[in-house]
């Protein structure tokens, strides 16, 4: 089953930053509903935006959206001392975002996780930076790994992020995401491989028809969750086509449910 990672509250977005600066709950619910009744497996939750305001924000957010659904949430922090605080919070396990090989995140997050009921985003960066070549993205993921089975993370419970990268920036970076899922996928069994789609996009006219081909030549390497907007209908439509072309919709009933319901036009 691909696992859609709901991205929208996020206090990057104009909407949700206004909604979070006034404490307009309704505003906030509204959105998780949507995303919930979308189809999204986990909701994400970043408030890294108001500097300053991440930990009051974060406990806001997460408040709210606990009242509102049960579906379980992706913690977003780059910092762990936020990551803890909101792992506190939740009534479920997590899927928390996230770990990386950067020494001031690495070494707080693992004396963290360990004996923690969560799943944990695991991003192939380090100190040197953003990964330049699948060499560098593939020998980080095996280390993350490597150093997340050694404190008991089982590897249904790690999903490397390749670090998706703009397209507008450098020719490479779509190859670049789908060799690198492709060698995760076939030589770290068990892993899954998740990522930021709007990414690849970013600096692009018509973002969207960008993100939706990327995610279905994504899924063809083996890509099977995302970072994404679970309220754009035809995002959805592609994850759900192609899922089907993939052989894992038995008799296509999902895909032909689908249809039924309007949410697949061609
Ligand atoms: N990897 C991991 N976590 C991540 C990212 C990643 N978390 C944050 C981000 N990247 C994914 N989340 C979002 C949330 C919202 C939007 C994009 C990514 C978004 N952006 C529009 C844009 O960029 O134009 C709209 C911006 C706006 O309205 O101002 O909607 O890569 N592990």
């Amino acid at each position: 089953m691909f696992t859609v990672i709901g991205e929208r509250i996020n206090t990057t977005l104009k909407k949700v930053r206004a909604a979070t600066e006034n404490r307009d709950a309704d505003y906030i619910r509204g959105d998780v509903e949507k995303q919930v009744a979308a189809g999204a497996t986990y909701i994400d939750v970043n408030a890294g935006a108001r500097i300053g305001h991440e930990a009051e924000d974060m406990k806001w957010l997460l408040s709210v959206i606990m009242e509102t659904t049960r579906l379980p949430l992706c913690l977003d922090s780059p910092d762990p001392a936020i990551l803890e605080m909101a792992y506190d919070m939740v009534d479920q396990p997590p899927l928390i975002n996230s770990i990386s090989l950067e020494k001031e995140r690495f070494d707080p997050m693992i004396d963290f996780l360990k004996g923690k009921e969560c799943r944990i985003i695991a991003l192939c960066m380090d100190d040197s930076g953003m990964p330049q070549s699948v060499h560098d993205i593939f020998s980080r993921a095996q280390l993350l790994v490597k150093e997340l089975e050694a404190i008991g993370v089982a590897r249904d419970d790690i999903f490397i992020d390749p670090l998706i990268q703009p397209m507008a920036v450098a020719a490479e970076n779509g190859t670049m995401a789908m060799d690198s899922v492709e060698k995760i996928m076939k030589e770290l069994k068990g892993v899954h491989t998740t990522g930021g789609l709007s990414n690849i996009s970013y600096g692009l006219p018509q973002r969207k028809i960008i993100n939706r081909i990327f995610l279905s030549m994504m899924m063809a390497r083996g890509f099977d969750s995302a970072i994404m907007d679970p309220l754009d209908p035809k995002i959805m439509a592609t994850l759900k086509t192609t899922t089907m072309i993939q052989g894992n919709d038995n008799f296509c009933m999902n895909y032909i449910k689908a249809v039924r319901a309007g949410e697949i036009i061609a």
